[in-house]
């Protein structure tokens, strides 16, 4: 077997290949697309192995929306739940994950993610994470979220720690370059890609495996309208990248896609600004009241049925309500209060003012909701975790309404991360991870899922990726 390339010599022969006429010419051992957390993971995780790699951002800066993520990583079986008592397992977290899903997930798919989202978190901390805090969302059994000390946001911290590893490893990341397509031979074999770089000029790298890692096509309006058309008119949590274009250029050679239709709104989004209020302060202890003033919903009920719900009440809008230890148990929440989304009151009535809602009506709701938490029961909507009492002036209220969060449907792959054909074959060299792939979250995603799903399929990527180069040498 011949060796791969080292980086010295990759680097001479990327300059040996800059044809005075044509464009210019570089190898690589893995090209990944996609800077956000699943394309770092499977760069990282690729350069363990030895192997050289170029990493394409078409976007200024690299993190995608895992820059954007803020509730946590779920994960079964970790040291921090055993520590703080929350008995979890593998079999646990499957069946939440089939079950939110409802049972559209490929089980495959789910028993690697299951099983293997403990190692992600361990290699996230042995690359210098902080995911010592444990929460929950909804549509989870037990607090299985993982994220920083005191319930800070997660997912700028995981890039950031992955930006750094990947420059401490001198992985070539480039950023504002855009891959325009794939390189497949007359074998259906993936021979490189091309890209635009910064100034636009088209250049080639030759490369015999790809990983696609460009995220899910929240962002692109059109083509979330032409799979959901109630969507129109949804304002997205996504940043601005999140178009699906791999899914287009995969698409044109052969690839399979499943679960298009699959698109999620998250429920708590501020109106007009778009900001995304994670649902860790509903895990936390948070509730929802309509403009009544009255709870209409069990609040860790799956995200397509509270976001169904908020858009029954007056406006398609609600509040999370929450007080000052909640936002003490949560310093995600801090942003909010820096971005000025929050109204706030010394007292429950007096914050029922300032929303121009009955002031005897909120009081009954928090009353009633208060003693439900110290009865250990929530006798009007069942919901099965009542973390707190909301009793701590001051008291607060974000306005909210669902925005599309996240594209369950995308390349059908298996548990090799190798998307497949339309005949159910790998393309040989072609690998993704993350939200560009289908069939992880089914018909519905589990907060805290997609981060799991980024790391363990990005790193599941990008060892079979190398681990195909050297077969292939
Ligand atoms: O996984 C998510 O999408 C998530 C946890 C979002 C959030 O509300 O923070």
């Amino acid at each position: 077997m011949k060796k791969w390339i080292p980086t010295v010599l990759a680097a001479a022969m990327a300059l040996s290949l800059l044809s005075g006429c044509g464009a210019k010419k570089e190898l690589a051992d893995v090209v990944v697309v996609g800077a956000g957390g699943a394309g770092l993971a499977a760069a990282v995780r690729a350069q363990e192995e030895g192997a050289n790699v170029i990493v394409l951002e078409k976007m200024p800066i690299v993190g995608g929306n895992t820059a954007r993520a803020t509730g946590g990583l779920n994960a079964a079986g970790t040291k921090q739940q055993i520590d703080k008592g929350f008995k979890d397992s593998v079999k646990l977290f499957y069946e939440d994950t089939m079950k939110g899903g409802y049972k559209k997930n490929n089980p495959e798919l789910v028993k690697l993610l299951t099983e293997q989202a403990k190692d992600s978190v361990e290699w996230l901390e042995n690359y210098g994470a902080d995911m010592s805090d444990v929460g929950r969302m909804a549509g989870a059994s037990v607090n299985r979220t993982h994220r920083p000390a005191g319930g800070a946001a997660v997912g700028s911290h995981i890039a950031m720690v992955l930006e750094k590893t990947a420059k401490e490893k001198n992985i070539d990341v480039r950023t504002r370059h855009q891959m325009t397509d794939i390189l497949i031979d007359k074998d259906g074999a993936v021979t490189g890609i091309t890209a635009k770089d910064k100034e636009g000029k088209e250049y080639t790298i030759q490369t015999k495996a790809v990983v696609l890692a460009t995220g899910g096509f929240s962002a692109n309006q059109e083509m979330v309208i032409s799979y959901k058309p109630e969507l129109k008119g949804f304002a997205t949590t996504n940043h601005p990248g999140a178009t699906g274009d791999a899914i287009t250029i995969a698409e044109k050679h052969g690839a399979a896609l499943i679960d298009m239709a699959e698109i999620q709104t998250h429920p708590t989004v501020v109106p007009e600004k778009g900001v995304m209020v994670t649902e860790a302060v509903r895990g936390n202890g948070a509730i929802l009241v309509n403009k009544s003033g009255e709870r209409f919903v069990n609040e860790l009920l799956t995200r397509d049925v509270v976001s169904k719900a908020i858009l029954g009440q007056q406006d398609g809008r609600a509040y999370l309500l929450f007080d000052k230890g909640l936002r003490d148990s949560l310093k995600a929440t801090e942003e909010y209060f820096k971005m000025q989304l929050v109204t706030e009151a010394e007292s429950v009535e007096a914050l029922a003012e300032k929303l121009g809602i009955e002031k005897a009506v909120l009081a009954n709701t928090v009353g009633n909701y208060n003693k439900g938490v110290k009865a250990g029961k929530d006798g009007q909507f069942q919901r099965p975790d009542l973390p707190r009492e909301l009793k701590d002036g001051p008291f607060y209220a974000i306005e909210v309404t669902p925005a599309v969060h996240h594209t369950m449907g995308g390349l059908k792959i298996n548990t090799d991360a190798e998307v497949l054909n339309k005949d159910g074959q790998a393309i040989k060299g072609l690998y993704a991870a993350g939200e560009v792939t289908g069939g992880v979250h089914g018909g519905n995603r589990l907060g805290g899922n997609a981060l799991a799903d980024i790391i363990t399929f990005g790193k599941i990527a990008g060892l079979n990726a190398f681990n195909h180069v050297k077969a292939e040498q």
